[in-house]
């Protein structure tokens, strides 16, 4: 059961859910996609009276459901006393001004109900400027109507809305206010960089996957930690970043922002930087909810949200998640279609040896063995060493250290220059100690 949001609104908003099949969309498909739209409302805070889905190929340019089913919705409005019809798709300006003035209720759709989500989610300075940039993008073509809602809360019957000026004005306010936001990202932005720097050198892997598929509980399992995790959509805005201490190899995980269906363009826009944190991982971990309806589907969307965060090419790993909820059967059949992947329970703790061995492998993929021999004068290189090497032998030499092991290619490489530069001074020492 999906636990209830802003309890403290003293009446819950009484939702109708509207959705179209048809084309390409199947009936049960679209009853899913509005089951999906039904737990969104209840995060937000709705309770849905009814859902209404229309068979059509193309959604009505005018009204996005057809004039006879709008009529129909009318009826349904007063009748079920509802306060907010909720569509599963974008409704262009047009369509929700025409749906409002028939049906004299208030309309939101998917994009603008999950940016209400996010909106009332966010507790950080960078989230809460994520969003509400994302929202000012989202009203900005929307404008006209709020200002034809806020003339009728005013009484006027039939008015037109305000005057052009008033909504260019009002167009002025946001764009500058949208300007603002955008300069405080950027400064925002400056600073996770250097607090980035510090950390560039260790394996980094990020948790990606569809909302509340247990991204957050796997990470407290793995890491021992507590980050939020709850039964509910959204459950985490921002990015955290956990140690993660495996046999051979310490890693960063990050925990992130969950993705969903048709989450809209501008939110993820304005989440780059928290998604930073999957933009600049080595390895993506895609955690799947293994008991989801349609889990194909979800692995896709996820597979497309992270292709518009540019991330093709990155190290992926395939794991299913609360194998522990999941018929037997279902779990031989998912492990026959996906024979790559890792089946887990993060809340019981099932298959998580498995799952560290394998993100140790694709470590180990890249790394490869050295033999650095290291002034004592210049020790910091080799603690430094010991924190991003696998060290297997250090032995002393005169005034040397020789450590062997293993190390990441890239690493192996700067370490290589860094000590180009330590002996060229060193021998040059020497030389003139030498009297040469
Ligand atoms: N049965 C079962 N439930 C699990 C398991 N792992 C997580 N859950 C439940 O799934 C729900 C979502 O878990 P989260 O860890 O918050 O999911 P998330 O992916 O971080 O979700 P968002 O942050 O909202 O995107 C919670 O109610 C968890 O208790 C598991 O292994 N088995
Ligand atoms: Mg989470």
């Amino acid at each position: 059961m999906l636990e209830e949001t802003r309890t403290n609104q003293l009446e819950k908003e009484r939702a109708l859910l509207i959705g179209i099949y048809g084309g390409d969309t199947l009936r049960e498909q679209a009853e899913e996609y509005i089951d999906e739209l039904e737990m969104l409302a209840l995060t937000a805070g709705a309770q849905t009276v009814d859902k209404v889905l229309q068979n059509r190929m193309h959604p009505d340019p005018a009204s996005y459901i057809g004039k006879g089913k709008l009529r129909e919705l009318k009826m349904l409005v007063d009748e079920l006393g509802i306060d907010v019809l909720i569509f599963d798709d974008d409704l262009s300006p047009t369509q929700i001004r025409n749906v409002e003035k028939e049906t004299q209720s208030k309309v939101l759709d998917r994009s603008g109900l999950i940016l209400d989500i996010f909106a009332s989610r966010a507790k950080t300075s960078a989230a809460k400027t994520q969003v509400e940039l994302a929202q000012l993008q989202y009203l900005l073509p929307r404008l006209t109507r709020f200002w034809t809602h806020l003339s009728r809360q005013k009484g006027g019957i039939g008015t037109k809305g305000p005057g052009e000026t008033q909504i260019e004005t009002d167009r002025r306010l946001i764009g500058r206010r949208i300007a603002v936001l955008k300069e405080k990202l950027e400064k925002l932005d400056r600073q996770r960089t250097t607090q980035r720097k510090g950390r560039k050198e260790m394996t980094r892997a990020a948790l990606v996957g569809y909302t509340n598929a247990g991204k957050s509980t796997l990470m407290n399992t793995l890491t021992e930690t507590e980050v939020l995790a709850e039964n509910r959509l959204f459950a985490t805005l921002d990015s955290t970043v956990r140690r993660l201490e495996l046999d051979s190899h310490n890693v960063l995980l990050s925990d992130t922002v969950g993705f969903i269906r048709k989450l809209p363009h501008n939110l993820i826009e304005s989440f780059k930087s928290t998604l930073d944190e999957v933009r600049e991982a080595d390895i993506l971990l895609h955690v799947v909810d293994a008991t989801a309806p349609s889990v194909e589907e979800y692995i896709e969307v996820v597979d497309q949200t992270l292709k518009e965060l540019g991330t093709e090419g990155k190290k992926k790993l395939l794991i299913f998640n609360k194998i522990d909820a999941l018929p037997p059967e279902d779990l031989s059949r998912m492990k026959r279609v996906w024979p790559e992947a890792l089946f887990v329970s993060a809340e019981r703790g099932i298959g998580l040896s498995k799952l560290k061995d394998r993100v140790e492998e694709l470590i180990e993929e890249d790394y490869i063995d050295f033999e650095f021999k290291i002034p004592l004068t210049h020790y910091k290189i080799a603690s430094h060493l010991h924190d991003i090497a696998v060290v297997e032998d250090e032995s002393f030499e005169d005034d040397e250290v020789i450590i062997q092991g293993t190390i990441a290619r890239k690493d192996r490489k700067k370490l290589e220059e860094m000590l180009k530069r330590v002996n060229g001074i060193s021998t040059d020492e020497s030389r003139q100690s030498s009297g040469n």
